[in-house]
């Protein structure tokens, strides 16, 4: 398979569904979807929607049964990028390129963008998944980005912003920012192929190992966190051991998880 032919494809088709539910016709609405559309289809790489469809696909679903999660997961993470950049957080000026939503729409809009497509995403869940699947995928999503997930790990690591690290914490605060939400993607996309506990659970251990190993590259690339800490080549090392641990994770799966083990190959050389 040319995985990056792939991933391409699947980028479109996740970029044309979440097209489709960021538009509204009513002019009293404009500034706010103007504002979410500008953040959420600004490019990216599309990875957790990536991984809540090919789950699915291993699960025994369709890219159907996929979209409307996987544009649920992109919404929650476009948020946690709006809402990181504001000078409150990171204070950055520039995402994807361009301008950050806040120094585009001012600061109150950027909130409200981002704080916009929490509802939204939990509304295609509940609307668009089977009563039993939804509540469960609500659940698991909610866990995910909550006091003990995302916004538990941003608390975090702004407490220790100046402060030295070490190797537990790092891991730690890594595991709630980042890691959490690559465990509800690859668990959502169980969830909404249908699957058992078992599978579900095995999901979830292939997007934590993913995930993490996601966030060391990312520290690799930007010269931080975990690459300053521990050096570069124990960074590596450190990736590619727990990229090998997501793939064996996919062991239960057998054929039906080739597409996630070659896309977790592929992420673990990834360049940008
Ligand atoms: C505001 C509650 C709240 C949380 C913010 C996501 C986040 C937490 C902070 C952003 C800073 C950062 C580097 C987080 C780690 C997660 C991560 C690797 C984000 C970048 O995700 P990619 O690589 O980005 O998927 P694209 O642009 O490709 O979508």
């Amino acid at each position: 398979m040319n995985v990056n032919k792939h991933l391409e494809g699947s980028r479109k088709l996740v970029d044309g569904a979440l097209g489709k539910y960021l538009s509204s016709k009513e002019k009293a609405y404009r500034t706010i979807y103007k504002a979410m559309r500008y953040s959420v289809l600004a490019g990216g790489k599309r990875i957790r929607p990536i991984l809540v469809i090919e789950s699915t696909k291993a699960c025994g679903g369709s890219i159907k049964d996929a979209m409307p999660t996987a544009c649920a997961v992109e919404m929650i993470h476009a948020y946690s990028l709006i809402h990181d950049d504001l000078p409150s957080m990171d204070n950055d000026d520039f995402r994807r390129g361009r301008p950050t939503c806040h120094k585009v729409f001012g600061e109150a809009n950027a909130i409200l963008a981002g704080d916009a497509l929490i509802p939204l995403a939990l509304n295609i869940l509940s609307k668009e998944m089977a009563p039993k699947r939804a509540v469960a995928a609500i659940g698991e999503l909610s866990d995910a980005i909550g006091t003990k997930g995302m916004v538990g790990g941003q608390v975090l690591d702004l407490e220790y912003k100046n402060k030295k690290k070490g190797l537990a914490t790092l891991i730690f605060i890594n595991r709630l920012k980042t890691s959490r939400l690559f465990e509800a993607s690859a668990k959502l996309g169980a969830i909404a192929a249908g699957a058992g506990q078992k599978k579900i659970d095995a999901m979830g251990r292939f997007g934590l190992y993913f995930g993490t190993s996601y966030q060391i590259i990312d520290d690799i690339l930007d010269k931080d966190d975990y690459a300053k800490a521990f050096g570069v080549e124990k960074a590596r090392r450190d990736s590619e051991a727990l990229m090998k641990k997501a793939i064996n994770s996919l062991d239960i799966f057998g054929k039906n998880a080739d597409t996630l083990r070659e896309i977790a190959a592929y992420f673990l050389k990834r360049k940008s």
